[in-house]
């Protein structure tokens, strides 16, 4: 099994994480060296900033509730009408209309006649704020027209949840995570960021019975807090500061506290710090306990309230443990959130409307409603594959006479429907059985018995993850359906074996290129076996023997190891071509034969060898850490490009890295600090993210970037940061520029107060440093051309 945290989404692993993690047998939750401080009383919403008319009218509405009505607010109930994955009931004597709530972070789940879009992954290797932000909007126009209030996405958790995530890189998180949440609010709809905090391994992320019938707790992300403000509260700040409604708590504990009963990160990090006015929604089934959630900053219980909440929480505020007040902060953050999105508006559909749960009944058509999507579905899927190797002038493909296919992802899934019945009842999505999910619940033995479940969706072509990163589209478009199209334009012969053994093999010495379709599967769940696994790389190795220009497409729900065939000569080509949505194939091909121009760029680190990934396969027990399972983030945060800068190891590909078919030149980097950039800070101002001064601009950083090839391409530039003290490097800014053959394009980045701060711990805020600070711009984390430095006094 293998450590989450340095292949974070990117491997989003089989975890028993917790690095350096000697087995112990853990029978007290007093274990740590740090237990969750309290922070007490929970703060009510303040309506800052653009909040404070929507807290005006939620005043208003709120105080004309009785208690019940307002205890109604803080707690889903059952439906059998609809697909919602939560139901917040009406108070129609108010005009409330109540809420659905719905998966997930890459189109609307659980129902039909919507897109299926590129998942968080793919988004992340696009480097595109501006495609994020469109996918964002037209992924919220669905949610609206089928009754959603709240979209539960995006998923910005720097390491954890593969299938949705974006990066592991809180930057990069942060940036796309912030555009994703603006495209899908302007349409209306909450966003719910999560999963709030330190959510990285699926393994333990709830409690659990263990063999002898004890109760074993759920894992506990064991974080200090300086860590915690630099690398996995960094993407959320963001996302709030983008005006997300609400945010979601998380399954595992933190610091053996549940994260939904938490009032260190709640009260504290989220709603003092960070200045949220929405809401907190506990992730489903996520609560557990009634009057010290509530207290800890808990808003909302879903999908019911009726274990810890619900006619006993009426009880506890009548007898005085949990003060009045705070129910009406609960009741003002939700009616605030929904007042903000416009949602009082009478052309907001009703919850759920779109979606009734029986198929026979009326549906909202919302994909052929919305074909303007259809450029933002296209793009999305071209721009998150990655081209990490072209030899020999493989690729693009030139008017080939004749091509092999070769894998199991090669094919549409042999079902749509593995069940038979309906969509509705399909909730993992295109192609996956029911079956593969329930696997997950089987965790660690079977997977060390067998891998291949677990890391490859053998049934046909991955597109997306599964659990709550599923969902299905109207069609999809498989690579091996989009290469015959192409060859019937091309007068084309296509050859192919699909099948889990090929034996045809003749006909490759004479084909012009073999493309093998491979995946890394992963699921809500479940975290995966391993970064690659034999079987699939054996088949790639099989082709290749025979087969001199050998391209491998990967399908991958996270990093996937390629050593093994990596170096061999006859494979030309590789391409991660991560999980694009319904448009997979179409996009492909146009890659693949040039009519686009590959202009993704890695979101994670691909190693060499597992074992360059801080601590990888735990042998042993199913229960490792007795009955409070726990997992200590000692590596802070060192994650990721930060680990293989700081020990000096040669990844195989660098975080940042993709291949065009065209080159790019750096030149004349000019760093200016902005005056007084420094001064004045902090003024004590908070909204919603946090202080306002953080995002004063510093200093400016801008370059020139040139296309030296002889085709029309895309670069991404990326600025990394050495702050004294900190990290060799770290991310602070990048931009995706479209630059015609021959010509160039300056960029530019603001580098904001926060970029250039490291948080204190003693002072409790962020701070600048003194000293030299070094600015690198490139391509990639390895390759950075242009070096400056920018020197900071402060004043204190
Ligand atoms: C863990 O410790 C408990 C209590 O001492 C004991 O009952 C249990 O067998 C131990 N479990 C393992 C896996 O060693
Ligand atoms: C967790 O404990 C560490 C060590 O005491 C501390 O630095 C950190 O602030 C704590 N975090 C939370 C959320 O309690
Ligand atoms: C609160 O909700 C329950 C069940 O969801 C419902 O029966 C009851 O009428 C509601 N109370 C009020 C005051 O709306
Ligand atoms: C980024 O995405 C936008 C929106 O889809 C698109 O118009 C633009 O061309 C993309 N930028 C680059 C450089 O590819
Ligand atoms: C497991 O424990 C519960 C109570 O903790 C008990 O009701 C149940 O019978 C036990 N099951 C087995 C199989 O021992
Ligand atoms: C309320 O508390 C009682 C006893 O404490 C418990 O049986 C019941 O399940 C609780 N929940 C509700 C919704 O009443
Ligand atoms: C108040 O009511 C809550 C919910 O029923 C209960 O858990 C708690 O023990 C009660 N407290 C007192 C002091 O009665
Ligand atoms: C589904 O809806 C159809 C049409 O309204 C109806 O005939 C059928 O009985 C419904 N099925 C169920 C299971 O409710
Ligand atoms: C590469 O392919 C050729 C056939 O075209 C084969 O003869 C050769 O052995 C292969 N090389 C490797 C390293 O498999
Ligand atoms: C229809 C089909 O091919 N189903 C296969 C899906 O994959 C599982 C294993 O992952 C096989 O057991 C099924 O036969
Ligand atoms: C998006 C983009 O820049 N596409 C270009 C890639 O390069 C081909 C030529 O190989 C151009 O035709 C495309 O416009």
């Amino acid at each position: 099994m293998v450590s989450v945290k340095q292949l974070g989404l990117a491997a989003a692993i089989l975890s028993i994480c917790g690095l350096g993690h000697a087995e112990r047998n853990i029978t007290s939750d007093t274990y740590f060296y740090g237990q969750s401080e309290p922070v007490y009383p929970s703060p009510s919403g303040k309506g800052t900033g653009d909040w404070a008319e929507a807290y005006e009218k939620a005043a208003a509405m709120v105080a004309k509730m009785t208690l019940e009505e307002k205890n109604n607010l803080t707690y889903g109930v059952a439906t059998t009408e609809n697909g919602c994955s939560g139901i917040l009931p009406s108070i129609p004597r108010l005009g409330f209309t109540g809420m659905c709530l719905q998966d997930a972070g890459n189109g609307v789940r659980n129902t039909d006649f919507v897109n299926s879009y590129p998942s968080g992954i793919h988004v992340g290797a696009s480097w595109n704020k501006s495609l994020a932000h469109d996918r964002g909007w037209y992924m919220g126009g669905e949610f609206r027209k089928k009754g959603v209030q709240v979209a539960l996405g995006p998923v910005v958790g720097p390491l954890g949840r593969t299938v949705t995530g974006i990066s592991n890189d809180p930057y990069l998180d942060g940036a796309l995570g912030a555009a994703t949440v603006q495209g899908v609010q302007g349409q209306g709809v909450i966003t719910s960021v999560k999963h709030f905090i330190a959510n990285e391994q699926e393994l333990y992320r709830n409690p659990t019975i263990n063999s002898r019938n004890e109760s074993v707790e759920s894992i506990s992300s064991n974080i200090d807090d300086k860590t915690m403000h630099e690398l996995y509260l960094w993407p959320f700040q963001d996302a709030l500061k983008a005006g997300s409604g609400n945010v979601m708590c998380s399954y595992n504990r933190v610091n053996n506290s549940h994260a939904c009963q938490n009032s260190k990160t709640l009260n504290g990090l989220l709603k003092t710090e960070l200045g949220f006015n929405g809401f907190v929604v506990t992730d489903w089934d996520a609560q557990h306990s009634g009057v010290a959630a509530a207290q800890a900053g808990l808003d909302m219980a879903m999908p019911d309230g009726q274990s810890f909440w619900g006619d006993n929480f009426t009880d506890a505020i009548a007898n005085g443990s949990v003060p009045e007040s705070r129910l009406t902060d609960m009741a003002t953050r939700i009616i605030a959130a929904w007042y903000k999105m416009g949602q009082d508006e009478s052309s907001y559909p009703a919850p759920g409307v779109g979606m009734p749960y029986n198929v026979s009944e009326p549906h909202t058509i919302v994909n052929s409603l919305t074909r303007d999507a259809k450029p933002t579905l296209y793009d999305g899927a071209v721009e998150g594959h990655v081209l990490v190797k072209n030899t020999k002038n493989a690729l693009p493909l030139k008017s080939p006479k004749l091509i092999s296919v070769f894998g199991y992802d090669a094919k549409a899934p042999d079902e749509y429907m593995p069940d038979g019945k309906s969509l509705l009842y399909n909730p993992w999505g295109i192609g996956y059985s029911p079956a593969i999910f329930q696997m997950g619940d089987l965790f660690s033995m079977t997977v060390i018995n067998e891998p291949y479940y677990f890391q490859v969706a053998f049934n046909g072509t991955l597109s997306v993850g599964g659990g709550s990163g599923a969902n299905s589209g109207p069609y999809l478009s498989a690579p091996l359906d989009a290469l015959q199209q192409r060859a019937y334009e091309d007068n084309t012969v296509v050859m192919w074996d699909t099948t889990n053994n090929p034996s045809f093999m003749g006909l490759m010495e004479a084909s012009d290129a073999c493309l093998v379709f491979i995946n890394a599967f992963a699921t809500e769940g479940l975290d995966r076996a391993g970064a690659y696994d034999d079987y699939s790389d054996e088949l790639v190795n099989k082709v290749a023997k025979t087969c001199s220009n050998t391209i491998v497409v990967i399908h991958n729900a996270g990093t996937r190891l390629v050593d093994q065939f990596a170096e061999n000569p006859n494979v030309t080509a590789i391409v991660f071509a991560h999980l694009p949505g319904q448009d997979s194939g179409r996009a492909l091909v146009s890659l693949l034969y040039g009519d686009e121009n590959f202009s993704g760029k890695l979101p994670y680190t691909v190693a060499k060898s597992q074992s360059d990934y801080y601590s990888f396969f735990h042998t042993g027990a199913v229960t490792p850490y007795g009955l409070f399972p726990q997992s200590d983030f000692t590596e802070g945060v060192y994650t990721d490009y930060r680990y293989f800068d700081l020990h000096d190891i040669t990844p195989r590909y660098e975080f940042g890295f993709g291949l065009s078919y065209t080159t790019f030149c750096f030149s004349d980097l000019h760093v200016s600090p902005v005056k007084h950039g420094i001064s004045a800070y902090p003024t004590g101002a908070i909204e919603q993210g946090g202080a306002v001064d953080l995002w004063d601009t510093v200093a400016t950083v801008t370059a020139t970037l040139r296309n030296t090839g002889d085709k029309a391409g895309a670069e991404v530039a990326q600025v990394y940061v050495g702050i004294p003290g900190r990290p060799v490097k770290q991310l602070r800014g990048f931009d995706k520029v479209q630059i015609p053959a021959g010509g160039s394009a300056e960029v530019s980045f603001p580098l904001t107060r926060r970029d250039l701060s490291s948080w204190d711990v003693v002072a409790q805020k962020w701070q600048l440093q003194n000293g030299e600070y070094k600015i690198y711009v490139g391509s990639s984390s390895r390759e950075l051309p242009l070096m400056d430095t920018l020197t900071i006094v402060t004043s204190s």
